[in-house]
């Protein structure tokens, strides 16, 4: 009898919904999805199929699979129960080891292959479970299913990543963040494979290796490691000027977020929603966060990549924890074909975007992130997206960057999962039932029966059917071509400026001036002076003035402009700043410091912790050492110390009154210097205020500095709510000489 053999033992249900193809117990299946799960099964029976019912949710679906190893017996991988796993089998207790030792062999043999290549591109990531929800049925532009029913929860795991950095990399590197999205829909999965920045580097995928490799590490050395700011990646982008508009949104705060929270997310292409009639138009999929879109100081990223490596992954899995769900808004950009003719980009172009003043931005739906994985490997590492993950109501264009990923995705899994049955991993596999004629290849898990494996077939009674359009059969969007063959790039995607400028005019002026910052910093490393001043001509055409402040700082003149086609003139588009955008000002899930030393006012300390968590904030008591803290009115258990966690980790500080010995604490001065460099918000009463004084932060206890308040302990009320309402800003990037702070 095993410890737990009640738990242990896989029931038949299980085994039965491994593979879906006899009925899972109808209560399990949720209310929501029950309309869509009948349509599906009697469109199953229509066929003359198995009926079969879909699992509630993706988490139900992997139930077969995922285990619980505390309390078992240890056993070998075939069951064998193993007395002694400490020791080897050996000739003697001094002896060598034997060959005859399966179990040592096993064991050995399983570890020696743990690894699988990483992702080429995007190795580092994180990813949650959820759910995605459309407000209202979106049928007057796709018959996509899930589109279609406001009661329905579709689950969805959604990965975020890095490009640049190997898989043990930082997670605040400079770089674009993917954003990839699985649906487990009725009718398949469907993948919205896209970023955080809505548009690319380059126009057509013949391109892309190139780009890569320039980005990656250097060839010689393998150096830098998940940073742009080295010479080859500088030297292909100054030679690619259809890489501009790009770069202004890489040199951008997006590139460093707060948090993937915090985020944006774009399908970059234009897609097609296909209705009911098998009319098509075209489509620019957003995601917009419920906790607005914020990002990071530089100084504080490259900093954070050493103190906390994880910064991002742990704060979207604390979040989760903590119940805090993030959670978007799916938008939609749709747009007749006819009025993309008219436009003066083209729309196949993924170097531009669609101006939301253009075409309004939708809201259809919610997604939710509300389950964290259970196990990174089995989940978020072999997760497998494909653009090609189509379901019919959804399709592709000719995009020359859509069409190579077409063929990439399914394409890189062969090497990188081992094989041709990836999509039977319990991650990756449809929660609907999949038949066709594919058989064997590596790790082939489905046992199919009987003896016909080709299609069509006149010996089999019940042969496997094509789907007639009306049940479901996926058509592709039909689409009159007409050309030569030919390789060349179309006339319409020569303006390689003009959405740059956009960019820059719609910017901020703080916001400007971290772009100007992030060019000085990155050409800056650029070693080879006719990569930077090839920069800085192409620079010149996005805005001279912008590329006169780069030069500036590189100490050269201005050259002048690069050749280009004839500008065109945009008026600014708030919704391209992070800031002009507007954030709802909530300071849900933010991270604040209580900054404090035996002798703190407890009653202060308290009265704020108790409005900032009032408010949604996580709140951290931090002091020089572990244990109690004693102070007026007893003693308060310290969360954190000082000396391991820095002020990088959090979103604002408050120093309570009775904290005098932190002016002795080395690392309590530093923290609230690098705060206010940060332009973080920073509170302070009683003699905290005086604290910050002795610390530099303020000249005199009476200075107005922004996003600093200051308070006595009896107004603790007052100054919580003017603390909170600059947490709720998020930062104060135009506070006086933060620059200056020496942190
Ligand atoms: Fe990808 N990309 N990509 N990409 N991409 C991959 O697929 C590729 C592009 C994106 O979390 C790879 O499974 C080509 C644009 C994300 O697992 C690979 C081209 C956009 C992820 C691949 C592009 C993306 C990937 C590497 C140019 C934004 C991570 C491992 C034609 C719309 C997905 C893998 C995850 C991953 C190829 C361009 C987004 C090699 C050839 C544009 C979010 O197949």
């Amino acid at each position: 009898m095993q410890p737990n053999d009640s738990t242990a033992a896989e029931s038949p249900d299980d085994k039965s919904r491994r593979r879906f193809l006899s009925a899972a117990s109808a209560t399990t299946a949720g209310a929501a999805v029950a309309p869509l799960l009948m349509a599906h099964n009697s469109a199953a029976a229509a066929q003359g199929g198995a009926a079969a019912e879909l699992p509630a949710d993706k988490k139900q679906d992997l139930a077969s699979e995922t285990t619980v190893d505390t309390g078992q017996w240890l056993t070998t991988n075939e069951g064998l129960r193993i007395a002694d796993n400490q020791n080897s089998l050996k000739a003697g207790v001094r002896g060598p080891t034997l060959l005859e030792d399966q179990i040592l062999r096993e064991k050995i043999t399983h570890f020696d292959h743990e690894r699988i290549p990483e992702r080429v591109v995007h190795a580092r990531g994180a990813a949650a479970h959820g759910y995605f929800q459309v407000y209202e049925s979106l049928a007057r532009w796709t018959k996509a299913a899930f589109l279609q029913d406001p009661a329905l929860k579709t689950p969805v795991f959604l990965r975020f990543s890095t490009v640049v950095g190997s898989r043990g990399s930082a997670d605040t590197a400079r770089d674009v963040r993917g954003f990839a999205t699985k649906f487990y829909t009725a009718e398949g999965n469907y993948d919205l494979v896209g970023n955080n920045i809505p548009v690319f580097f380059i126009q057509d995928a013949i391109k892309f290796p190139d780009l890569i490799h320039a980005a990656k590490p250097e060839a010689d050395k393998e150096i830098p490691q998940a940073q742009t700011a080295h010479d080859t990646f500088w030297d292909f982008i100054s030679l690619m000027p259809e890489a501009s508009h790009m770069v202004m949104w890489i040199m951008s705060d997006r590139a460093i977020p707060r948090s993937y929270r915090m985020m944006e997310g774009f399908g970059v292409h234009t897609f097609r929603l296909v209705d009911a009639q098998g009319k098509s138009r075209f489509v620019k999929f957003h995601w917009k966060p419920k906790s607005g879109v914020h990002g990071l100081a530089w100084d504080e990223a490259q900093k954070l990549a050493g103190k906390d490596p994880d910064f991002h992954r742990r704060d979207l899995a604390d979040a989760i924890d903590a119940g805090d769900f993030p959670e978007w808004e799916l938008g939609l950009q749709v747009f007749e074909e006819s009025d993309a003719a008219r436009f003066d980009f083209d729309v196949l172009d993924s170097t531009k975007l669609v101006p939301e003043e253009l075409v309004p931005v939708r809201a259809v739906g919610k997604l939710v992130l509300n389950r964290n994985p259970d196990n990174y490997f089995a989940e978020t590492e072999q997760v497998a997206f494909h653009t090609g993950n189509l379901v019919p109501g959804i399709d592709v264009t000719s995009d020359p960057l859509l069409q190579g990923r077409m063929f990439s995705y399914v394409d890189t899994q062969l090497t990188r999962l081992g094989g041709p049955n990836f999509h039977e991993i319990p991650i990756n596999r449809p929660i609907c039932p999949f038949h066709n004629m594919q058989r064997d290849g590596f790790h082939r898990q489905t046992i199919n029966k009987g003896r016909i494996n080709y299609q069509p077939s006149s010996i089999d009674a019940s042969p496997i059917k094509e789907v007639p359009p009306a049940q479901g059969g996926f058509v592709t969007a039909p689409e009159p071509l007409t050309g030569v063959k030919l390789r060349k790039r179309a006339e319409s995607f020569a303006d390689h400026y003009s959405q740059a400028t956009l960019f820059w005019r719609s910017q901020t002026a703080p916001e400007q001036q971290h772009i100007v910052e992030a060019l000085q910093f990155e050409l800056g490393k650029v070693s080879v002076p006719a990569v930077r001043q090839r920069m800085l001509a192409n620079l010149s055409n996005v805005d001279r003035e912008l590329a006169g402040r780069v030069a500036a700082v590189l100490g050269v003149a201005l050259p002048p402009a690069s050749g280009r086609t004839p500008a065109k003139s945009y008026a600014p588009s708030p919704a391209l700043s992070m800031i002009a955008r507007g954030n709802p000002p909530s300071v849900r899930g933010r991270k604040v410091a209580i900054l404090a030393a035996d002798g703190v006012e407890i009653a202060s300390l308290q009265a704020m912790k108790a409005a900032l968590s009032a408010a949604g904030a996580k709140v951290r008591l931090l002091a020089p050492r572990l244990g109690e803290l004693h102070g007026a009115g007893g003693t308060v258990p310290v969360d954190d110390l000082l000396l391991t966690t820095p002020s990088v980790v959090f979103d604002a500080v408050y120093v309570p009154g009775g904290s005098a010995a932190l002016k002795g604490s080395a690392d309590a001065v530093h923290f609230v210097r690098e705060a206010f460099k940060h332009a973080k918000p920073i509170a302070a009463s009683g003699d905290g205020v005086d604290f910050l004084v002795a610390a530099g932060v303020i000249g005199s206890a009476t200075e107005k500095a922004a996003g600093v308040s200051t308070g006595t302990a009896p107004a603790i009320g007052r100054l919580a709510a003017s603390f909170i309402a600059d947490i709720g800003q998020h930062r104060h990037w135009s506070r006086a000489n933060k620059d200056a702070m020496a942190a």
